[in-house]
């Protein structure tokens, strides 16, 4: 319960906020540096919505999530922006506050204080790992990515602050080496990974809450004894393809509640920030390894998008925003 309905918010605030980042987005390129934003103070992240009344789902221009390096008053500082790609790496970084100072408390969520997504600009690679944490901050972890090119690296954590927030901060990074861009995989429903088949039913709209449902066998047989996995049975992060904004997705129910099944079906609720096409990652448990079933979805093409006549203004930029037209 308390899960779905975290997310339910984090989604509406997302889709609620994402048009305004887009536009932003457009000027100044996907990555927008706002170390030093005009209105944010260093209490603006703990105070409560002024005159928004509602909460999160407010009307605060917030960003999707990943698209920036520094939100918030926090940086992401990755001190390994370059690695090789073929061969064992290691990844360092820094969570800063916003007086420059590595942020060192964190609110354990799903089991740890800070995830750690990095996924290929083509969405071919992705990596979901916990990095272990100095007491001075310094975050590291060993990674090995099997292609040259560009990458994405995403933080997701909440600091230990009163009233702080998760967020979701992207940096890039690049693995050098002989580059062939590669495509975004074919939409799919069904995903094979380690002799399992992961089934794919439900649709991601744009805007709206929608519910996808994961269905997990092995040679044929439904598999009833997932195992969990940071305190839920699967996990689930969207990226949208073309500027790779997250969106962290947790399940309906957790094991423990009396109703969640340890499978075969893990379901969860989602929102697409706009229409587009988006990867999804279901990392699951089963015999003790956990494992990443990927899809590839079109959110909104098969309902034709509500775009403005006449030059209308809009307040989100989703339906037009995106390649269709
Ligand atoms: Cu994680």
């Amino acid at each position: 319960m308390h899960a779905g309905l975290k997310i339910t918010t984090f989604a509406a605030a997302l889709a609620a906020t994402f048009g305004t980042a887009y536009g932003v987005g457009k000027g100044l390129g996907p990555v927008v540096e706002d170390s030093t934003p005009p209105r944010h103070e260093s209490h603006s992240e703990a105070s409560p919505s002024p005159d928004g009344g509602g909460g999160r789902a407010g009307r605060e221009a917030e960003p999707a999530g990943g698209l920036q390096i520094s939100e918030k008053g926090y940086t992401l500082d990755l001190e390994t922006p370059r690695v090789a790609a073929g061969r064992p790496a290691g990844l360092r970084f820094v969570i800063r506050d916003d007086s420059g100072r590595a942020v060192t408390s964190y609110r354990r969520e799903h089991d740890k204080e800070l995830h750690l997504i990095v996924a290929s600009r083509d969405l071919g690679t992705y990596r979901h790992l916990h990095p272990a944490r100095a007491a001075d901050g310094a975050w590291s972890i060993p990674v090995d990515l099997p292609r040259a090119g560009g990458y994405r690296v995403f933080a997701d954590f909440t600091p230990e602050k009163k009233n702080a927030e998760n967020l979701t901060l992207g940096a890039d990074l690049a693995a050098s080496g002989p580059y062939e861009p590669q495509p975004v995989p074919a939409p799919n429903t069904t995903a094979r990974i380690d002799g399992y088949e992961v089934a794919l039913n439900g649709a991601l709209r744009p805007g709206t809450a929608g519910e996808l449902t994961l269905k997990i066998s092995r040679n044929g047989k439904p598999v009833t004894d997932l195992q969990p996995y940071l305190g839920a049975y699967g996990h689930l992060v969207a990226l949208r393809s073309g500027d790779l904004a997250y969106l962290h997705v947790h399940p309906n129910g957790e094991p423990g509640d009396g109703t969640t099944e340890p499978g075969p079906a893990v379901s969860f609720t989602a929102t697409a920030p706009s229409s587009g096409t988006y990867r999804l990652f279901l990392d699951f448990k089963h015999d003790g390894k956990v494992r990443t079933a990927a899809f590839t979805v079109r959110a909104g093409v098969a309902e034709a998008p509500a775009t403005a006549p006449d030059g209308e203004p809009t307040d989100v930029h989703e339906s037009s925003g995106g390649h269709g037209h």
